[in-house]
């Protein structure tokens, strides 16, 4: 779809106009490559998703910044209006929604009761000091609503590092007792695929659905992060590394050999702690920190905010865990 054509897009959502055919071969195109198939790939895509009644989807809010939906709402290729055209059915979702209050509740309950069942996405750190008092929707506090969501979800979807691994709130002391979604909510038997970063790649989330409706399950890493996503670091594809291999680091931001593209390394960079796909896969296809002058801080690992801090010094070592 053009970028211009944004007329057409709303069309499409408020449900007058269907996508075009070619912009639904062209999602399933670059859906097939981006979890690692080729092109031949495209036309199964086409069939799953076409053959299928899109699931429904809940997308929970704890507690973060909610940048990973803004993450989404800016996907690109596919645009976030084709996502819930082709591929899911965003029945719960706080921060788009048209509905507030009771309706909003009303649409969560009928949600679960849906009988083909749905996905639960958990975006946020859960607080669980206090009976987790600290996070409350509706007068339920996001642990027992999180809880109640996720136990019953045919899959559940922790989308960001708070949702997997506590986030900045979890940053010590952790006041709220802010934890991880599989941390959490283990004991209610929930086992969430975790899309990692602060916030991560919105392709990572998009494909990681895609995956599950056309082949079942990713494979995962021992964080349950989607190993197709994961499984490289940062510094394995940095355009930088010619120049780590040197030992060539530039030495502030400000200096001549931060701008001719040296190495961030002694500026903080985590990249070589680091597994996400952020230089091969960039964020909307234009950038990412390290190509925009900032060092990896490493936010797709577990307890980043804190052990990789200060985030603009080095680890000499690499980080504890
Ligand atoms: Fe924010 Fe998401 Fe970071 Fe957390 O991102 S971008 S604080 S991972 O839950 O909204
Ligand atoms: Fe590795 Fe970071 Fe240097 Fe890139 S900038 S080569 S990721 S240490
Ligand atoms: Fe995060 Fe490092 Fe990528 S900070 S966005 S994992 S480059």
């Amino acid at each position: 779809m053009p970028n211009s054509n944004r007329f057409d897009t709303l069309k499409m959502m408020a449900g007058t106009e269907k996508p075009s055919r070619r912009d639904f071969m062209k999602f399933c195109g670059t859906m097939a490559a981006f979890i690692g198939m080729g092109p031949a790939f495209a036309p199964k895509v086409a069939h799953a998703l076409a053959g299928k009644k899109r699931p429904s989807v809940i997308y929970m809010h704890g507690a973060e910044c909610t940048g990973c939906t803004e993450a989404l709402l800016r996907a690109y290729q596919p645009y976030f209006d084709e996502i819930i055209m082709n591929t899911i059915s965003l029945d719960y979702c706080e921060t788009v929604m048209a509905s507030a209050g009771q309706a909003a509740h009303a649409a969560l309950e009928k949600a679960m009761k849906n009988p083909e069942g749905y996905v639960c996405v958990i975006e946020g750190g859960i607080p669980t000091y206090h009976g987790g008092e600290y996070g409350k929707v509706g007068g339920e506090t996001m642990f027992q609503l999180f809880a109640r969501v996720a136990a019953k979800a045919n899959a559940t979807i922790a989308m960001g590092s708070c949702a997997c691994f506590g986030g900045i709130q979890a940053a010590a002391p952790n006041p709220s007792g802010a934890k991880g979604t599989n941390d959490a909510l283990k004991a209610v038997g929930v086992n969430a695929i975790n899309i990692a970063g602060c916030p991560p790649n919105p392709m990572n989330f998009v494909g990681t659905v895609v995956h599950l409706l056309t082949k079942g399950m990713p494979e995962l890493d021992a964080w349950n992060r989607p190993k197709m996503f994961y499984g490289d670091t940062v510094h394995d594809h940095c355009p930088r590394q010619e120049h780590f291999n040197r030992g060539e680091f530039a030495p502030d931001f400000e200096s001549e050999e931060a701008k001719k593209g040296w190495c961030l390394y002694q500026l903080g960079c985590k990249g070589p702690y680091t597994y996400n796909n952020c230089p091969t896969s960039l964020f909307n296809e234009v950038n990412w920190p390290v190509q925009a002058g900032a060092p990896c801080i490493g936010c797709s690992e577990p307890n980043f905010w804190d052990d990789y801090s200060p985030f603009f010094h080095p680890i000499e070592d690499g980080p504890e865990s």
